[in-house]
């Protein structure tokens, strides 16, 4: 792989990745709805809105990979999820199909399996039980992959992240925590190990805690360098100062959760 596209390069985790995907492929161009504030001489932008399908051909023109981080990264009204992961999610898939693209990694997450009580630890094989509409669009995401994949011959790898960010800053971060180059070393598996049609891994760190049974990811050669454990105090002590959330707190997705939860909260699911 040498040319490179990434998408949503202006967000948290696109900044971090230009940062350190740098010189690892030879030609990366970036794409976002906005360009980055950060946007570096040497950098190769193109400004995209991924429910546009004419933008999002031009931002894939001639590119080998995809590493697809775009769209919303949160919970939202249903019409910015629409557009921005559902819709932009499709032109970027058709998109990479119609211009040849090899392989895409697809940024989807921790929400896309938020329902499941945290004292379960589940695979790649258990169902999706998305935790928001956010969710449902990234469960969408991976199944448009899956059909790519299986249908147009497209290598996916489906990127089931939990949080990145330079230390995992409450508990349940403990379990889902992703160190960056954690996620750099997953995406380049996905970019360069030959025998990729759709995977999914999950997007965490040697988690002693994690929610996760990430077996496929490790059969891939994934060996993640980094250890929620060390950070374990401050993760503690940072939670003791948050508001109890029943709900939120026992399953896997946290807030998105509790956020309009509006079930009976004595029937949590227990498996
Ligand atoms: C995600 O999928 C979000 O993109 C990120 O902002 C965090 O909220 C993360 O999940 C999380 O669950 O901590």
């Amino acid at each position: 792989m040498k040319k490179i596209l990434i998408t949503g390069a202006a967000g948290d985790v696109g900044t971090r990745l230009r940062k350190i995907l740098k010189g690892v492929y030879p030609d990366i161009r970036i794409s976002d709805i906005r360009k980055p504030a950060d946007l570096r001489a040497d950098e190769q932008f193109v400004e995209a809105d991924l429910a546009n399908m004419a933008q999002v051909e031009k931002a894939v023109a001639g590119i080998e990979g995809i590493i697809h981080l775009g769209g919303f990264s949160v919970e939202g009204p249903w019409d910015t999820i629409l557009n921005s992961n559902i819709v932009g999610c499709y032109n970027t898939f058709e998109a990479a199909r119609k211009a040849g693209v090899k392989r895409i990694i697809f940024a989807t997450s921790n929400h896309a399996v938020g329902f499941y009580p945290r004292r379960r630890k589940i695979g790649i094989d258990a169902p999706v039980r998305p935790d928001s509409r956010y969710g449902v669009s990234k469960a969408f995401g991976e199944a448009l992959g899956a059909m790519y994949a299986y249908k147009h011959g497209l290598s996916v790898t489906c990127l089931r992240i939990g949080n990145v960010a330079d230390a995992p800053v409450d508990v349940r971060r403990l379990s889902i925590w992703l160190h960056p180059e954690d996620l750099a070393q997953l995406i380049r598996i996905g970019l360069e190990h030959p025998d990729i049609r759709h995977e999914i891994f999950y997007g965490m760190s040697d988690n002693a805690h994690g929610f996760w049974d990430n077996g496929n990811a490790f059969r891939f050669g994934y060996r993640p360098k980094y250890k929620a454990e060390d950070y374990r105090e401050a993760a503690v002590a940072a939670q003791a100062k948050l508001a109890a959330d029943p709900v939120g707190d026992w399953y896997v997705g946290g807030t998105f959760c509790s956020n309009e939860f509006d079930a009976d909260s004595g029937k949590l699911a227990q498996f």
